[in-house]
């Protein structure tokens, strides 16, 4: 079966985790990535949270498979010759170094224009123009510009960080949807074009709800879905809002069976208006049904904290799984709080493809995430992460380098 992508070439220098969550997507749609290292060390997240000396990380290898590794000294004149090579080949260069790192190399955009005024030129950078462009980010710190840290957490804590890493792989996925909008405005222009995604922009985008929210606030000074409300206070900001979800699905996180031993014991549940009657029924609360103070989800607003707490005492009578199935023979939302351990070993994960094992000829079988998006006519197979300087005879063949040039060029420590 073909892919997507077939036939594009990506230039792939990016490193640590957003822009080779980018990369990694675009392999897996069938482009053709060569990553480009330094020799010796590469990509610093090979030898970073090591678990077996030696070997390449997971960190590395879950992020880069079915890549291409080349190393280049790219600031050597013959590398930098390479380098250029290299643009006039492919169809995009994909980067998230510092600031103006790309320029040091001598990669300007007009540079790059005038070798392949078709190239796609992709950047993950921390911030878009404005005052902290310069600056170098990681994670956290786009999770914290971004809006989420302040709007994650309760609300008596300091602001929180989420495990989710929205704020690299977030916008390593941002800077895909970019790079392939850009290939298919090729198509009628006939020109690349750049195209950035900021790790503070990224962040925000997906706390788009949170600046609804703020306008809101601003407007009404209260929030009835908020566990703010009715007895606790609203500032100037939007609040940290618990596990709340919010809007006519109130949510919360709820004890089950095993809590006092297992920190996963808990479940997601939501008191969804079409399923009231439902939950009353199950949950052994019928008088519910005709509390004056519980008619409508409006009127229960004010009382959700008291309206979970009975829940609760149902769901820590039964295993998360247990109240999952009995819930779902009635519609009602639910989700378990699943451990990585349980989400590691879940067979229908492995079976889509969402989880895969892999083989590494120096780690041997680990574990990875696979391709999220699942598409009918362009089937992703997941192979292992590039050795360091792997395919660096294999590419210099390909842009018509000889056996001897390689060597010379090995022998003075350009590739
Ligand atoms: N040949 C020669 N030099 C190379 C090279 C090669 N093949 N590959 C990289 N380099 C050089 C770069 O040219 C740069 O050199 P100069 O600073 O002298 O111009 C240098 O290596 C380091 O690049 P860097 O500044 O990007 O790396 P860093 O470790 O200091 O910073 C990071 C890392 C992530 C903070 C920074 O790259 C950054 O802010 N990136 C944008 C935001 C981003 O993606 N952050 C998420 C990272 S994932 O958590």
């Amino acid at each position: 079966m073909g892919k997507a992508l077939d036939g594009i070439k990506i230039l792939d220098f990016t490193h640590v985790q957003s822009g080779p969550t980018c990369t990694q997507l675009l392999a897996w749609m069938g482009a053709d990535v060569i990553k480009v290292e330094r020799a010796g060390e590469g990509d610093i997240t090979r030898g970073q949270l090591r678990d077996i000396p030696g070997v390449d990380s997971l960190y590395f290898t879950m992020l880069n498979h079915n890549k291409r590794s080349i190393t280049v000294d790219g600031k050597n004149p013959k590398g930098k010759a390479i380098l250029e090579t290299l643009v006039k080949h492919c169809d995009v260069l994909v980067e998230n170094f510092a600031p103006g790192a790309l320029d040091r190399m001598g990669l300007t955009w007009e540079h790059i224009q005038t070798l392949n005024p078709r190239m796609v030129v992709a950047s993950v950078k921390g911030f878009g123009p404005g005052p902290y462009e310069d600056c170098k980010v990681y994670e956290n710190v786009a999770q914290c510009a971004g809006g989420s840290a302040s709007t994650t957490g309760f609300d008596d804590g300091p602001p929180l960080v989420t495990g989710a890493q929205i704020g690299d792989s977030g916008t390593g996925l941002h800077l895909a949807l970019g790079i392939v909008a850009a290939l298919y405005q090729r198509n009628t222009t006939g020109r690349g074009q750049r195209v950035l995604a900021a790790m503070q922009d990224g962040v925000l985008n997906l706390c788009r709800v949170k600046l609804r929210d703020q306008q809101r606030l601003a407007r009404t000074g209260v929030m009835d879905e908020y566990p703010q409300y009715p007895n606790g206070k609203f500032g100037e900001a939007v609040p940290r809002a618990g596990n709340a979800s919010g809007g006519g699905q109130p949510g919360w996180i709820l004890k089950c069976k095993g809590w006092e031993t297992d920190p996963n014991a808990y479940i997601y549940f939501i008191v969804q208006a079409p399923v009231w009657k439902d939950i009353c029924g199950v949950i052994g609360r019928p008088e519910w049904l005709t509390d004056p103070r519980y008619a409508t989800p409006k009127m229960r607003l004010p009382h959700l904290m008291e309206i979970f707490g009975g829940i609760e005492e149902w769901t820590r009578t039964k295993t998360k799984f247990e109240a999952m199935d009995i819930l779902n023979q009635h519609d009602i939302p639910c989700g378990p709080i699943l451990s990585m351990k349980e989400i590691a070993e879940e067979p229908s994960l492995r079976k889509t493809g969402t989880v895969v094992e892999v083989d590494h000829p120096t780690r041997g079988k680990y574990l990875s995430v696979g391709n999220p998006i699942k598409m009918s006519d362009s089937a992703t197979e997941v192979t292992r992460s590039p050795l360091l300087g792997e395919h660096t005879d294999q590419v210099l063949a390909e842009l018509g380098y000889g056996a001897e040039q390689i060597a010379a060029l090995r022998a003075e420590k350009v590739i």
